[in-house]
Parts: C-alpha cells; structure tokens; sequence
C-alpha cells in the first residue's frame, strides 16, 4: 500500500536541531530530505491567486503536467475556491470541474490529491485516479467524509477549520492561537479514529488564513514544533496568501509573493515540515535544493 505520509519522517519530532527526518525513496535519497511540494492547480473561475486560468480541461490539464515537470511530487486539484467572502459551489459543479482532469493526471501516472470538503466530491475524485483527500475542514464540513476516506485506499490531509469561507473572518478569535489550534487538530484526531481512519495516513495542516489573521498564522508559523507533538506530518500552506503580501510593497508583482512563499518553503524545511502547497512550484523547488545542499554540505 502507497502511504504518502510516511513518505517524509512521519514520525519524526520537528523540535531541536539534530533531527532528520527519514530519507525519502527519490533518487536524492542520501541528501537531507526536502519536503513534499504539493503544487496548486484551482479548476475554478474565482480562486485566490489563480482562479479562471485553468477553467477549460485542456488548460487544467497542461498546467497540472508543468507543475509535475517543475518539480511537484503531487497536483493538488481543486474546483472550489476558499478564499475569504467566496460563495460556496454545488458538488456537481465541483466534480464536473475536478474529475476529467484528475482522471486524464492520474493516467500520466502523476500523484493527485483532490481539495474538497464534500465527501461526494472524495469519493468521486479517488474513482478518476485521486490518492490523496486534502480537506479543507478538516471533516467538519461533511459527516461522510471519513466514512470516505476510511473505506478508500488514501493519505488524508486534515487542516484546521472553523467554518465556511463567507463567515471564517468572524471567527479568528483566540486568545492562544497555537494552544487552540492545536487542541482543535487533537479533536479532530480523536473524531478520525473513532471513524476508523488509519492514523498513519493522516497529514495535519494548521490552515494559515483560514480563521486566522497575519499575527495569528506568524505565531503558528513559530511554533510548528507545538503541532508536531500531535505525533503527525505537518503540510504547510502560506503560498501568496495575503499575509505575505502584507509584507511586500503595495500591489507587489506575483513573483515577489512566490519569492517571499519559497522563503516559507525553505522555513517550513527546517522546521520539519512533510509537506508545502505552493503555487510556483519551480521557485519552490530550487529554493529548497539550495536548503537541501546547504543542510549537506555538497549539491549531490
Ligand atoms: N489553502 C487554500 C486551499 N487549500 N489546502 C491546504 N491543505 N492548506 C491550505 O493552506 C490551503 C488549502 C487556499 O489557497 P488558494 O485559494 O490559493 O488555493
């Protein structure tokens, strides 16, 4: 059985200087393991950074096949936005959206995960090819979605949720983010188990943007290694989210976010990071073979 997650020292503890996580099973294997790059392509007309570039399947469908040849170990497919205000989208629309063009990915044999909250979007994209579910709720929003995921051959992404996206602004109130957000994950993980998911295929995400406000994803950012005693891989998604363009200069040009996110990939490395999102998975990939010949000492 394929199991992502273990992929990148799944066990491994993010807090001190001396860990290494376990080597990955890529040609690169005797060099400090780089984390997964997981590279966005939204099948929707209103996404954050990208929406209506790849509305047509052809569109998806190339850009999913460059982002594999720049370096992504998985196309994270997506056809609902889940930028703050959106509306949310029927999961018909959804599926017409993502499955054709999961199915034509997975049969080029690239490794796709589908970006849902509905359980029949799940259950649909892992029929067309999809070995990864990254929820976005982290199952909150639809009862189904473990009983989905625990009959299927899949990795699960769990990210910290509170709500919706029309009303998630209201809800980024904490008054200790990191202990909060860390307290959520544990339910969450408590709820997965007695749903029977395979703990070792879950991967937790702290959902930055989501519910939370820049001073609320800096504080998480610092303090990976408090969500990484939850005992799972963690993926990390900063990727031009508006609190690193907050500190750019105004209207910054879209390759100064992907500089400043490659910069959160090589931070997220070291902090143990499994796994990154990342819209530019070409500037991603280099900054983190210049993080992975640093950390060795040698470029082979
Ligand atoms: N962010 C977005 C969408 N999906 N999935 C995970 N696991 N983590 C994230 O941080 C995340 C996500 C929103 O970004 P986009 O609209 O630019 O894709």
């Amino acid at each position: 059985m394929h199991d992502v997650a273990s992929e990148r020292g799944a066990t491994a503890s993010v807090a001190g200087a001396a860990v290494r996580p376990r080597a990955l099973a890529r040609p690169s294997a005797r060099m400090h393991a780089r984390p997964m790059v997981l590279g966005v392509l939204n099948v929707t007309p209103d996404s954050f950074s990208d929406g209506g570039q790849y509305a047509s399947l052809t569109a998806a469908v190339d850009r999913g096949i460059q982002l594999r040849r720049h370096g992504a170990d998985v196309v994270d497919v997506g056809g609902e936005s889940t930028r703050p205000g959106a509306e949310r989208v029927a999961a018909e629309e959804e599926q017409r959206r993502v499955v054709p063009v999961i199915r034509e990915l997975a049969a080029q044999q690239i490794t796709v995960s589908i970006d849902t909250m509905n359980a029949s979007t799940a259950r649909a994209a892992i029929d067309a090819g999809a070995r990864i579910v990254n929820d976005v709720s982290g199952g909150l929003a639809d009862p189904q979605m473990y009983a989905v995921v625990a009959s299927a051959d899949v990795d699960y992404i769990a990210m910290h949720w509170r709500g919706h996206s029309r009303t998630m602004n209201e809800l980024a109130s904490y008054s200790d983010v990191v202990t909060e957000v860390r307290a959520e994950l544990a339910e969450r993980l408590a709820a997965m188990d007695a749903a029977g998911l395979d703990l070792n295929r879950v991967i937790l995400d702290p959902g930055l943007g989501f519910a939370k406000t820049a001073e609320h994803n800096w504080s998480l950012l610092a303090h990976l290694d408090e969500l990484a005693e939850l005992g799972r891989p963690l993926l990390v998604g900063t990727s031009r989210k508006r609190f690193l363009g907050e500190l750019l200069p105004p209207e910054p040009a879209i390759e100064l976010r992907d500089a400043a996110t490659a910069t959160t990939s090589v931070l997220a490395a070291s902090a143990g990071a499994w796994g990154v999102r990342v819209h530019d998975v070409a500037s991603t990939i280099l900054a983190l073979a210049v993080w992975s010949a640093w950390q060795d000492g040698r470029s082979g």
